[in-house]
């Protein structure tokens, strides 16, 4: 039998929490022969409710689920742990400014980093979930200098089966024949959602649908704005969904992407597609062996070019944003 793997969530109390805990524990995110040990973080405010996630855990009696850590303690929750996902951070409430809220998030990554980078086991995976993500993840890497920047990702997963799920319903054929969507840059309103190289059982997806003023913009802004959607009709953000997609962004990171196939990762910029190096923008991935490697050399049209740009140039302001909260 294969031996336990650590998986650390954050914030394990909240919404997202407690619909990805049991994913992990049934062994959707790392396969349904990886025995996993939960170790789950919030805060004090939540300490009750966490407990009340773990004897839950307990009670469901997962076969793969070989132990439960559930503690208010950083330290202790990132002992040992070999995937972390972060879905703790601090929501904007109404009436905060931007760099309120940003000032509070940079103070748990940066803690959080130095957390993870003294106590997790080596080559330990990061997968930031909470938001400003691409630039809480941006400061976890910051503050961890020894975990390699490789292995430090956010995610933009949702956004791109948002996608999937778009052009399945346009064109009425199921999610799993479409491929290869894009989501570029930010996890906010500017990511730019990309179906020029995307194919339904091998033909382009723009040649299917027809319809560019559809692709242009309605495709766009629906999934640009389907966060806010969810939140209108649920009255409460997204959760299950946000959930299975971190399963997949990890699921595939670890055990790769099929042939042919890519996937969207929040990862740090090399200067790819002219992207600025040293932000964590979404690009398209495939993995492989544990490791991502962006795909190279696809075409860009002028009206993607701009997009790229736009999204780009939020996330250089999220980032002098929060290097201006360091100081
Ligand atoms: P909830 O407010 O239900 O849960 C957040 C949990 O984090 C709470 O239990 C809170 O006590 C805990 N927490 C706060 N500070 C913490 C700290 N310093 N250490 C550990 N835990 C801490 O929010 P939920 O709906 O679960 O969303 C979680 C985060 O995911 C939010 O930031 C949200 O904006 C973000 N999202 C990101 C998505 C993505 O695609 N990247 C999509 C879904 C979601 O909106």
């Amino acid at each position: 039998a294969k031996d336990p793997v650590r998986v650390l969530v954050t914030g394990a109390a909240g919404q997202i929490g407690y619909a990805l805990v049991p994913m992990i524990a049934r062994g959707i995110m790392l396969g349904a022969d990886q025995p996993v040990i939960l170790h789950m973080l919030d805060i004090p405010p939540a300490a009750e409710a966490l407990n009340g996630v773990k004897m839950e855990l307990v009670d469901a009696a997962f076969p793969l689920l070989k132990g439960v850590v559930a503690t208010t303690d950083a330290v202790e929750a990132c002992t040992g742990v070999n995937v972390a996902v972060m879905v703790g951070g601090f929501p904007r409430k109404e009436g905060m400014e931007r760099k309120d809220v940003m000032s509070k998030n940079v103070s748990i990554y940066k803690s959080q980093a130095s957390a993870l980078e003294k106590h997790a086991a080596a080559n330990c995976k990061v997968l930031v979930v909470a938001n400003p993500a691409n630039t809480n993840a941006l400061i976890l890497k910051e503050f961890a200098p020894s975990i390699p920047e490789k292995n430090i990702t956010c995610l933009t997963r949702l956004d791109h089966n948002r996608a999937l799920g778009q052009i399945s319903e346009k064109l009425g054929v199921q999610v799993s024949d479409v491929k290869n969507v894009i989501i570029w840059g930010n996890h906010s309103s500017t990511q730019y959602p990309d179906v020029t190289h995307a194919t339904v059982g091998g033909k382009p997806v723009p040649e299917l649908i027809k319809d560019d003023e559809w692709l242009k913009s309605g495709f766009i802004s629906t999934v640009q704005q389907r966060g806010a959607a969810i939140i209108k009709a649920r009255k409460l953000s997204s959760a299950l969904s946000a959930a299975s997609s971190a399963c997949d962004h990890i699921r595939d990171w670890v055990c790769g992407t099929p042939e042919g196939t890519w996937v969207s990762m929040g990862v740090y910029s090399d200067g790819s597609y002219n992207v600025p190096a040293g932000l964590i923008y979404s690009f398209p991935v495939t993995c492989r062996n544990g490791e991502w490697t962006i795909v190279q050399d696809l075409s860009i049209d002028e009206f993607s070019r701009k997009k790229l740009d736009l999204t780009a140039e939020e996330l250089s302001e999220e980032k002098a944003l929060a290097y201006s909260c360091l100081s």
